[in-house]
């Protein structure tokens, strides 16, 4: 972990700007009739989980090129995982993903503990082969025409479940890569309906105060239809399954002209968005730092979630899921979770009565306006000030540059070559 005392000495060289320029925000949204400190309390209270896999170099692929220093394990991660958090104070969690990270969850426990961290949704991996198993998942795995097949997959994910039920996780990811690359290799609906079953066995194996997600992707590694393609077909699966199932949104796993923000408000309304795996993209599942290429898209989801707040029982998991090719991960993670935090700072500030009187009103520039008003609002004061008074970096990435975080875990951790493509 990073001194403390490093962290309060950067911060010492920015407070007096900080405080500056959060009473001038709070003077300017108290003449909106905001009250700056509701939301930088909600702001502090709000944490995305950070993706095991998201603090190695991802790649494409073509080639992987790992930075200085790259995690060797879980526990690596975990180290890792802690220092974003301990800067940011908005990662309390970790979402882990199996069988890369498998280890005994005794040591696994100790090592969150140490770090400060607790742990988000499982994700079971059903996309690849696992070293030991005797069936392969090349034509598929929940959905596999093969019932012993069918049955390894089924198997591992409920081993997913009870290797969270010892960590303290009360959620399951499930995201398949199966599908079809040819017209004709699969039959639509058999496939579908082997998925349903397999999925119903998973289902049964939940304990009673856990969630299953299931996660959809229009495409990739199947090029040519996939299995839960879309979000109808996820709300179909998670009515299928009963209550404790939800539907994941990746938001990268749509077309790109998609209204995502709709489909949130969709879920919302029939009891059935789970959460999220925040990334941007700019043409497909880019896996691009969240916020990074459509800042506003982010925001208009946000909107969905403030306006949905109140709804009794609303809890969705909030995830990051990135891959980091050309930056330092842990730089790009502790960006993401502010680029989040902001989304929903600023979404936090749409004037609602304002917007629902212009709706009523069918005054389309207005209710326009008043969404573009919160989101040109620069929150950075209030995300910063939440930061600083839980005990974090006021400027994450300059605190832990100035820390040497990377150097020291560089000359510690053996270097790692980029052969292979990355993950998906
Ligand atoms: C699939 C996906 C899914 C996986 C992760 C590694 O594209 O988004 O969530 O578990 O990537
Ligand atoms: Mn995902
Ligand atoms: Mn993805």
């Amino acid at each position: 972990m990073i001194d403390k005392g490093l962290i309060e000495s950067e911060n010492a060289a920015r407070e007096d700007a900080l405080r500056a320029d959060y009473e001038a925000l709070g003077d300017h949204l108290d003449r909106r009739g905001m009250d700056i400190g509701r939301v930088r309390d909600k702001v502090a209270a709000y944490g995305v989980a950070i993706p095991s896999w998201g603090v190695g170099t991802g790649g494409t692929r073509f080639a992987r090129f790992p930075g200085p220093g790259e995690p060797r394990g879980i526990f690596d991660k975990l180290d890792d995982c802690g220092v974003i958090h301990q800067m940011t104070c908005a990662t309390p969690s970790v979402s882990l993903h199996i069988p890369w990270d498998k280890a005994p969850a005794a040591d696994l426990n100790a090592k969150a503990e140490e770090v400060g961290l607790g742990f988000d949704a499982m994700n079971s991996n059903t996309f690849q082969d696992h070293v030991g198993d005797p069936r392969s998942y090349k034509f598929g795995s929940l959905s596999h025409v093969d019932s012993s097949t069918r049955a390894q997959a089924i198997e591992h994910n409920l081993e997913c479940i009870d290797i969270g039920k010892s960590i303290g996780s009360t959620a399951l990811t499930v995201w398949i890569g199966d599908g079809s690359n040819f017209p004709g290799q699969t039959d639509f609906t058999r496939q579908f309906d082997r998925y349903l079953d397999a999925m119903k066995q998973v289902y049964a194996g939940l304990p009673d105060d856990w969630r299953l997600f299931t996660e959809h992707k229009i495409y990739e590694p199947a090029f040519y239809s996939t299995v839960v393609q879309d979000w109808g077909t996820n709300y179909l699966i998670a009515q299928e399954l009963g209550e404790k199932a939800q539907c994941l949104v990746d938001l990268g796993h749509h077309a790109p002209t998609v209204n995502i923000e709709m489909i949130v408000a969709r879920l919302i309304r029939f009891g059935k968005l789970g959460g999220f795996h925040f990334n941007d993209s700019k043409y497909g599942d880019d896996d691009l730092d969240t916020g990074s290429i459509d800042p506003f898209r982010l925001f208009l989801v946000f909107n969905e979630l403030v306006e949905a707040e109140d709804r009794p029982g609303f809890a969705p998991a909030h995830m990051l899921d990135q891959s980091h090719n050309v930056t330092d991960p842990m730089e790009s993670l502790m960006m993401s979770a502010s680029e989040v935090r902001r989304a929903y700072a600023q979404a936090l500030l749409v004037d609602r009565a304002a917007l629902r009187g212009f709706q009523g009103d069918n005054d389309a520039l207005m209710a326009a306006q008043t969404l573009k008003a919160a989101f040109r609002t620069d929150v950075e004061p209030i995300l910063a000030m939440a930061r600083m008074e839980a005990g974090g970096a006021i400027d994450p990435v300059a605190a832990f540059r100035a820390s040497g975080y990377r150097a020291k875990v560089a000359a510690e951790r053996a270097a790692v070559t980029g052969a292979g493509g990355g993950i998906v």
